[in-house]
């Protein structure tokens, strides 16, 4: 059993697991938060590293036999550290979701207020939802966005932090368009003597990148997940003023995880590898100018944009005037073809599980090398399968342009003689 590849002892997850590359590969990927890992990078989480126990850290751990797994969390730590110039960084959070809840179960006790952004505005579960761990075991106040530009409110959120006081101040979005500026949620937090927490998952490539201001002289703790606009594989870090390191290493382990997943780890140090070449740069920049080209289409076809548009990798298509809700267009786009989520916009007036949004992101469009051309062609796809969700012939016409489109421009080609 042991020495038996994956589709002689399991034919059903090997099936399923070809399925899904195909429908990668056929589909155009437009969920912000999704990306395609390099050949690498995935090369590097298949591995035997994930036979290892190694709690503890790097020289100083609760096991045996660390020393191999040891080097690729150095390699994984020095390399995060320098693409962010970040004093501290712990690379063992197995997801975003957890760099959060060990900054927040470090620093804070329960009961304490926290403030972030309204997840129905655009901001992310673990920022004090009632129904994530956030909003149970802390007491929270939200801040959003304003009604005219639909850009997050400043005075509100320094009025907000002067009237409450919460202990950590969150910034950070899964469905916001613009530049964050975190210097002033700094200087709010200072004021208030509060900690100040940026959760930049979706946007870290374009930190690393330097296409959006970082906030690492502002925070006291920044959390990131890996898999995104980074195209890591799927886990998180946290980074930090190195007075906090030793807290923060305690308070991933042991205050909320055992093992870390070292196979996982293997993969960060290569994707943070990658992200360190040159090449990364010119990668985030196409994501970002593929993101302007769609916003500007989409609003020359008379769509409208959250905010007017997008300063980074994503851009939110608000259907409030429009017959067609979020969850009808996230069906008529995927029969078509289109894979994207419905996504609640700014004072939504339908439900979370209907919504009056699309948002749409370019990173996995991009790792496929499309660019600004592809973007136009993409829109009217859009455009076309928006105007008549209901219309069978118009969803075939579109899947067969894109199924075109996919073709020239494969993605895991190396796979196709291995399968
Ligand atoms: N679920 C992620 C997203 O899609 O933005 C956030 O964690």
């Amino acid at each position: 059993m042991l020495e038996l590849e994956l589709d002689k002892v399991d034919p059903e997850v090997f099936a399923a697991v070809g399925s899904e590359m195909d429908r990668e590969r056929r589909n155009l990927v437009m969920i912000a938060s999704e990306n395609y890992a390099s050949r690498a990078v995935i090369q590097a989480q298949a591995n035997v590293m994930t036979n290892k126990y190694a709690e503890g850290y790097p020289g100083s751990r609760y096991y045996g036999g660390c020393e191999y797994v040891d080097v690729v969390e150095k390699l994984a730590v020095e390399r995060v550290r320098t693409l962010f110039r970040a004093p501290y960084a712990n690379v063992q959070p197995h997801s975003g979701s957890q760099a959060n809840m060990a900054v927040l179960l470090t620093f804070l006790e329960p009961g304490d207020l926290i403030m972030g952004m309204d997840l129905s505005h655009g901001g992310h579960l673990t920022h004090g939802s009632p129904v994530n761990f956030s909003g149970r075991l802390f007491r929270t106040v939200f801040y959003g966005l304003d009604t005219e530009g639909r850009r997050i409110d400043m005075d509100r959120v320094r009025d907000l932090a002067l009237k409450h006081r919460p202990r950590l101040i969150i910034a950070g979005a899964s469905a916001y368009p613009r530049i964050i500026d975190f210097a002033a949620f700094g200087e709010i937090a200072r004021e208030i003597d509060a900690y100040f927490m940026v959760d930049m998952a979706h946007i870290a490539g374009l930190v690393a990148a330097g296409l959006h201001p970082s906030p690492m002289t502002d925070a006291d703790f920044v959390t990131s997940t890996t898999h995104k606009t980074l195209r890591g594989p799927r886990g998180g870090i946290i980074l930090a003023r190195e007075k906090y390191g030793q807290a923060l290493d305690k308070g991933v382990f042991p205050g909320i995880q055992g093992g870390p997943l070292m196979h996982i780890i293997a993969a960060k140090a290569v994707a943070f590898g990658e992200a360190l070449d040159p090449s990364f740069l010119t990668y985030q920049e196409r994501v970002v100018s593929n993101a302007r080209v769609l916003a500007e289409e989409l609003l020359a076809a008379g769509f409208d944009l959250v905010t007017g548009g997008t300063d980074n990798h994503l851009l939110l298509l608000d259907l409030s005037r429009k017959e067609v809700t979020g969850l009808d267009a996230e069906r008529a786009l995927g029969e078509a073809g289109i894979v994207a989520n419905k996504n609640a916009v700014p004072f939504d007036r339908r439900g979370p599980k209907v919504t009056s949004g699309i948002r749409l992101g370019t990173p996995a469009l991009t790792t496929r090398g499309m660019g600004e051309d592809e973007m136009r062609t993409i829109a009217r796809f859009i455009v076309l399968v928006l105007q008549s969700p209901g219309s069978e012939a118009v969803k075939m016409e579109v899947r067969e342009k894109v199924t075109e489109l996919c073709r020239a421009f494969p993605v895991y080609s190396y796979l196709d003689g291995g399968r």
